[in-house]
């Protein structure tokens, strides 16, 4: 298995429920490590843009007017299978059909409001680390 880099973010409503912590906590305990980190509040062009990929479902209005509202917090997380195993730690989309113990079942509000963000593939994961960091701000140990 592969030493793999993703995209991590807790969203708007993982730092208003004050658990980015908690998440770090799942993501070092499951294997991972953060070599890169920043709080930033996203305005309506670099979230329109990073989730460019959505632009024509029905949501995406709704979830760039969300992911706007206040800060998040922006990491990528490296490790042996570390996209997957990133997404096993957040659980399932929906929150109501997430797995016991992911931060999605214990925190998500709802399919949208849902506390954390993961790369999907090794081409997004490239595309997101690139979209926030530069490779001067990126320490892989
Ligand atoms: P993922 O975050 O688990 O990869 P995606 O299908 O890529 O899920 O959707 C991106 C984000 O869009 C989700 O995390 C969620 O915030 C939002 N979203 C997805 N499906 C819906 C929906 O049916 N209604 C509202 N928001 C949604
Ligand atoms: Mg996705």
């Amino acid at each position: 298995m592969a030493v793999e880099q993703t995209l991590s973010i807790i969203k708007p409503d993982g730092v208003e429920k004050n658990v980015i912590g908690e998440c770090f906590r799942r993501f070092e305990k499951g294997g991972l490590k953060i070599i890169a980190t920043k709080m930033v509040h996203l305005d309506q062009a670099k979230a329109e843009g990073f989730y460019a990929v959505h632009k024509e479902r029905p949501f995406f209005a709704s979830l760039v007017k969300f992911m706007t509202r206040g800060p998040v917090v922006i990491s990528v997380l490296e490790g042996e299978n570390a996209i997957q195993k990133n997404r096993d730690i957040m659980g399932a989309t929906n929150p109501a059909e997430a797995a016991e113990g992911t931060i999605r079942k214990d925190f998500a509000s709802n399919i949208e409001e849902n506390t954390a963000h993961g790369s999907d593939g090794p081409d997004t994961a490239k595309f997101e680390i690139g979209y926030f960091f530069d490779a001067g701000e990126i320490h892989s140990r």
